[in-house]
């Protein structure tokens, strides 16, 4: 700045008249001089006094001391202000303190762990710039994200385990990679053919296998197929359809696999595509009693149920198993419609007579009656347990109905239901108007991990019987594998006429990929790390390898007696959302997605724990 058109604002008042060119050379140069001077002492305040600390610290660092400093007014003492000093000083050398470990800790850290938090921060700034009670284009409220533990593992130390992992993983890419080379887009893959296939399950949506497959994808750090697949579901996902789909279908798979995409990576879009699923679902609870349709049109929200269930019944394993994700998707758009909904589904089970007990696997959503008295706990049935307890894990242990429900439950399946072959082997037969159908479905096979993780919930006289269940649970489904030619387990096997755990009709004896009892393998694992299971889980590993592994993926096979395998030319979705994810975590430590902060929905897509601390779920549902 020039200094001629700073001299007028120096001039002494003596002088207030006088023009600036009545200044002689020699007063300007005094004057130039006092001027210069002010300048540098007013820096030197800045830089160099002993205070600046103080004051710099309050700019730079927002100090809470300093703010604390500044509250106290102007009565605070010279040796009060000195103490505060020293408060910022020691405040400034924690904060340096603290930046060396983070920065010694990043040096530490696995590279996908480095990549982990910066897409964090990145959803932290996100949410950050949406800013408490703000809401995102499609409406939806702030919620603060906080990855939970254990999203992704380490590698295992003992050598052996790391081979069978690794081995999976790479089963995993022989899945993926086919679907995407033959039927990016379509639901599933026909892996003979090599094309897509589409069941009617998901009327006119898209993509099943790859919303179903992203955790997987993320939980074995597969990154660069995860990021392609979630700029699918960006630019692809849609369900403005004009067409029915199953509601049970879709929010296993698509709001299931959605959701775990959200907790595990912190991506927006998958909370957005979550709950505007979850709302186009809704129109199936708009029956007189509350229980909703199995079928849904998604554009114009007619339901209406399967016409082949018990003159047009909803069915328990369908309507009861929403809760799950239901409970989440209220708690991360706000909106509490979801939760009402599947706890009315509560209301009307508990003011009903249950025979026995137990649970009819139908129910008529206009009369609120049972329908034909067939239990099971397997298809038809098996997944509303499951969600009965996950529901009270889910919630902390909060939720003590839910908690009474699958204890109560429990005890009238073991009554009515659990019988031994006369070899001892334990099974779980199903109940048709009071008679016993001594069949077991490969589906039934999951029971012996839920009653594993139930069984430390259970009374303390109880645990140590419902873990014993459990393994048997497991012992004979393993046995349903060892039986057949394929070392792979029938649709459903029987312990009649003469034989244990064998299918005996034609249409039982395919396998089309199914988790069961790798599903039960893993708890099994996590709970007595008895080795056993790691091999049951590799035996199944092996088989998998040797007679469904094709050029184009992965098949089901129509036989499993046959030594020459037919295949049925399907890799299902949920092979890669919960097969290769159950066997990946078999042979994981148990700090992956450990079981005290995730559970697993029926499709095996980890879902977080709602902890009861507020601090640490501020949209928590009430
Ligand atoms: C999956 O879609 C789910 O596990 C469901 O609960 C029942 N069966 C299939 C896999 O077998």
């Amino acid at each position: 700045m020039p200094v001629a058109t700073l001299l007028p604002f120096t001039a002494t008042p003596s002088r207030k008249s006088a023009s600036p060119t009545s200044f002689r050379l020699t007063e300007k140069f005094i004057l130039l001089l006092v001027f210069s001077a002010f300048i540098t002492l007013c820096f030197g305040a800045i830089f160099f006094l002993p205070d600046s600390s103080k004051l710099l610290s309050g700019v730079f660092f927002h100090s809470s001391a300093v703010e604390t400093n500044t509250r106290t007014g102007p009565d605070s003492s010279d040796s009060g202000s000195a103490g505060s000093d020293d408060k910022a000083l020691a405040k400034i050398r924690k904060d340096h303190e603290k930046a060396l470990l983070e920065a010694k800790d990043t040096l530490q850290k696995r590279p996908d762990e480095i990549k982990q938090d910066i897409l964090d921060e990145k959803a932290q700034v996100a949410n950050d710039a949406l800013g408490p009670g703000g809401k995102d284009v499609n409406n939806l409220p702030f919620v603060q994200y906080h990855r939970p533990p254990g999203a992704t593992g380490r590698e295992p130390l003992d050598p052996e385990n790391r081979d069978r992992r690794a081995k999976v993983k790479e089963m995993m890419k022989h899945a993926w990679d086919s679907y995407r080379r033959y039927a990016w887009g379509s639901n599933e893959l026909r892996p003979v053919s090599k094309q897509g296939h589409s069941s009617n399950l998901f009327g006119s949506i898209k993509g099943a296998t790859i919303v179903d497959a992203l955790d997987t994808l993320y939980i074995m750090e597969m990154f660069e197929e995860f990021d392609a697949a979630t700029d699918w579901v960006e630019k692809n996902l849609d369900f403005n359809v004009n067409a029915e789909i199953s509601v049970f279908e879709v929010n296993i798979r698509f709001v299931g696999g959605l959701l775990s995409a959200y907790y595990l990576s912190g991506k927006e879009v998958f909370r957005q595509k979550a709950v505007e699923l979850g709302e186009k679902l809704l129109p199936a609870f708009k029956t007189p009693t509350g229980i909703p349709w199995a079928l849904l049109n998604l554009k114009s929200g007619v339901g209406r149920n399967w016409p082949w269930a018990s003159g047009g019944s909803s069915i328990l394993a369908e309507y009861g198993t929403l809760h799950l994700e239901f409970m989440h998707l209220s708690k991360l758009s706000g909106n509490p419609e979801f939760a009402q909904k599947v706890m009315n589904i509560r209301k009307v089970l508990n003011r009903l007579d249950k025979p026995q007990g137990l649970y009819p696997n139908y129910l008529n959503p206009n009369s609120g009656q049972w329908g034909q008295h067939h239990v099971s706990v397997g298809g038809l049935g098996d997944s509303f347990y499951e969600y009965l307890l996950k529901a009270w894990l889910m919630s902390d242990r909060n939720d003590e109905e839910g908690k009474k429900m699958y204890y109560d439950s429990l005890q009238a399946i073991e009554t009515n239901l659990i019988r031994k072959s006369s070899s001892g082997l334990t099974y779980i037969a199903e109940w048709k108007g009071g008679l016993l159908e001594h069949k077991m479905g490969h589906l039934t096979c999951f029971a012996g991990g839920m009653i594993a993780l139930g069984a430390d919930g259970a009374a303390s006289d109880r645990t140590g019987h419902q873990m014993e269940l459990a393994a048997e649970i497991a012992r004979t489904c393993h046995e349903s594998y060892s039986r057949t030619a394929l070392k792979l387990g029938p649709e459903a096997f029987r312990f009649d006429g003469g034989v244990e755990a064998i299918a005996t009709r034609q249409n039982e004896k395919y396998f089309i990929l199914r988790p069961e009892v790798i599903e039960t393998y893993m708890y099994m694992w996590r709970f007595t790390h008895d080795p056993k299971y790691r091999e049951w889980g590799w035996e199944a590993v092996q088989a998998l390898e040797q007679h469904c592994k094709v050029e184009g993926g992965y098949s089901g096979i129509r036989d499993v007696y046959s030594s020459s395998p037919n295949h049925d030319d399907v890799q299902q979705s949920f092979y890669l959302a919960e097969t290769l994810k159950y066997l990946y975590l078999l042979f994981s430590d148990d700090d992956h997605l450990p079981f005290d902060h995730w559970v697993f929905n029926t499709e095996a897509h980890p879902l977080p724990v709602i902890k009861k601390d507020r601090t640490e779920t501020p949209n928590e549902v009430e």
